[in-house]
């Protein structure tokens, strides 16, 4: 597990960002850190694995030809531009769940808290279902203690996964759409899903977990190959290519201001704003669907959602309001 605080290896990192590409001796970085040569070589080779391209010269040391591609927390945190959120990272090349290290470690001082990992083995979707998580993806979980009122507890999924579709546009230049009530989809496939902990005391919101599941740069064919007989599986898509470039430290960055903008304005209690902006993404409003929800099926016409996040259904003339479900879109012939 790394985290922002990782302190000798970040001092060494960070000597050698600042020398810009000049070559600073193993000597130097004893002498300014205090370690052993040993020390030093151990850190080098350890950088070296997290995806940095180190450069060394006998007589002349180390230089930083390539920065790493891995969403590590002190990239993550530099030219973060979010006020709490995201301030504190932990990063895992694999854990069973982030939202169960979540969990263990939140307490009423760590608001905002981000943990990451590279790959789970037991990721959780809505319900108890299973949530593919192999290398490539963007798994992460945000503790947060939100001041907003209670009753938006289930409108968060909703504003969350607007969030995430805000910074995806902005950063990768895509258009993804919405489906009620947690996922962002692109061309029909799903591409991400949010997952939301919550326990409620006395009618204030104690804690809550948001889980983020992102396909950001994975094999589709092997994705959708595992989970073809899964729940509710529709299709999965991914948000690059094999042959692009991949850079998940800025959308990260992106949706975390993304969520703290979403938070403030659940704070002020303007949800107005919040539905229609999901609405003008959503590719659910409007059509034609059936809502499978506690085993039980509707069908109808999707309306609008209300200000709980509740999907709004019209049936042979009347109204229908809905807090769980799966969504499946009706073909039209
Ligand atoms: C979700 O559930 O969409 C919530 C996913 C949240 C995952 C994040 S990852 C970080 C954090 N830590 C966790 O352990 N979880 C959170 P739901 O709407 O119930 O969708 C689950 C269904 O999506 C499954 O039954 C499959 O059909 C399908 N599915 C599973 N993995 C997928 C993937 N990687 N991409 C697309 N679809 C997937």
């Amino acid at each position: 597990m790394y985290s922002n605080d990782d302190s000798i290896l970040l001092c060494v990192l960070k000597l050698l960002k600042s020398s810009n590409s000049r070559y600073v001796s193993g000597q130097e970085i004893c002498n300014k850190l205090k370690i052993s040569r040993t020390a030093v070589w151990k850190h080098i080779k350890k950088i070296r694995l997290l995806g940095y391209k180190i450069e060394s010269k006998q007589n002349l040391g180390y230089r930083i030809t390539r920065s790493t591609a891995l969403p590590l927390p002190w990239e993550i945190t530099s030219n973060l531009k979010t006020k709490q959120i995201g301030k504190t990272v932990y990063y895992f090349d694999t854990i069973d769940s982030t939202q169960n290290f979540a969990s263990k470690i939140s307490n009423q001082n760590n608001s905002g808290t981000v943990i990451i990992s590279q790959r789970q083995t037991s990721g959780k979707g809505r319900l108890g279902r299973k949530w593919a998580s192999p290398a490539g993806g963007i798994w992460l979980s945000v503790i947060l203690h939100p001041k907003f009122d209670v009753s938006y507890a289930t409108l968060f999924p909703i504003a969350s996964s607007l969030a995430l579709c805000m910074a995806i546009e902005k950063i990768l230049n895509l258009k993804p759409e919405l489906k009620w009530p947690n996922d962002v989809t692109i061309n029909g496939k799903k591409v991400a899903g949010m997952l939301v902990d919550i326990s409620i005391e006395s009618n204030h919101i104690e804690n809550l977990i948001l889980g983020v599941g992102i396909n950001y740069k994975v094999d589709t064919k092997k994705l959708n190959s595992s989970l073809k007989n899964s729940e509710h599986f529709y299709g999965a898509g991914s948000l690059l290519k094999k042959s692009q470039e991949a850079n998940p430290t800025k959308l990260i960055q992106s949706f975390l201001y993304e969520l703290e903008q979403i938070c403030n304005i659940l704070d002020n209690g303007n949800v107005d704003a919040i539905i229609k902006k999901w609405t003008s993404k959503s590719s659910t409003i409007g059509k034609k669907i059936t809502v499978d929800t506690a085993g039980s099926k509707m069908s109808g016409k999707a309306v609008r959602i209300d200000k709980d996040g509740a999907l709004v259904i019209s049936k042979n003339g009347s109204e229908h309001r809905l807090l769980v479900g799966d969504v499946n879109y009706l073909r039209i012939r």
